[in-house]
């Protein structure tokens, strides 16, 4: 009876530093932000690569997948969807890369990082102010959904990851740099969240079991499931191909 008043549900929830690097901050998006972003969401997946399963090494992903700057295939990077006749995704509006420096600047402002970048506040403004992201994966989960234990190591850059959130809360399991198994933290990733992961956390393994059930917020514009954004460097030059 007692526990129950006391669930992580109940008990506010905190900004912390989960892993050196690694940094949640609740409740970071607006509820109007949350809206804008579901409607980027579809427009988004009107345009040129609509929301699609991603196959692994001939495996469909459960989750939905479309993309900003580059497309995502298979663990690499190309600038142009062979599977969607070879059109190119829109590129990462200024809007959003805005959204990104904004993100770091929170994220890793002394009152919530106390590891990295170890930077005073006038150095870290500055180091965020040049966070360029090219790139922008906004996966959609639909109600029982989830993503397998993964690293984010397309990448060239190691540059942070910026992770939005916005319908159901997600259990995400935020692991470590070697293997797909313990240790890890697991947290829970709610609406208007914002998760950073870089420094020495950047090429951690993460992945997200499950949805939980009856936690979109009433009034989101998403009836179900989740969107996620996340904001990356890939580091390549724009007449590269990966694979
Ligand atoms: O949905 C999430 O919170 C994580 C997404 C993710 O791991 C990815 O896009 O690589």
């Amino acid at each position: 009876m007692v526990d129950a008043l006391f669930t992580d549900s109940l008990l506010p929830r905190q900004p912390q530093e989960l892993a050196p690097g690694v940094i949640h901050l609740p409740g970071w998006l607006s509820v109007e932000q949350q809206d804008f972003l579901v409607a980027q969401f579809h427009r988004w997946g009107a345009g040129s690569i609509p929301p699609h399963h991603p196959e692994i090494y001939g495996k469909k992903m459960s989750v939905k997948l479309t993309s900003l700057g580059w497309h995502w295939s298979n663990y690499s990077y190309s600038r142009s969807a062979p599977e969607f006749g070879g059109r190119a995704p829109a590129s990462v509006p200024d809007w959003l890369v805005g959204v990104g420096r904004k993100a770091l600047q929170d994220a890793y402002s002394s009152s919530h990082a106390s590891y990295w970048p170890q930077l005073s506040e006038p150095e870290l403004v500055a180091w965020a102010a040049t966070y360029s992201p090219d790139m922008a994966l906004i996966n959609y989960y639909a109600p029982g959904t989830s993503m397998g234990m993964h690293q984010d190591k397309e990448e060239r850059s190691s540059a942070p990851v910026v992770s939005l959130s916005i319908g159901q809360t997600a259990l995400f399991r935020a692991g470590n740099t070697e293997t797909k198994t313990r240790p890890y933290q697991d947290i829970l990733l709610a609406s208007g969240d914002l998760l950073v992961f870089g420094g020495p956390s950047r090429f951690m393994y993460h992945g997200v079991p499950k949805l939980l059930e009856g936690t979109t917020p009433s009034g989101c514009l998403l009836p179900e499931g989740r969107i996620n954004i996340t904001l990356r460097v890939t580091g390549l030059h724009p007449s590269e191909k990966q694979a």
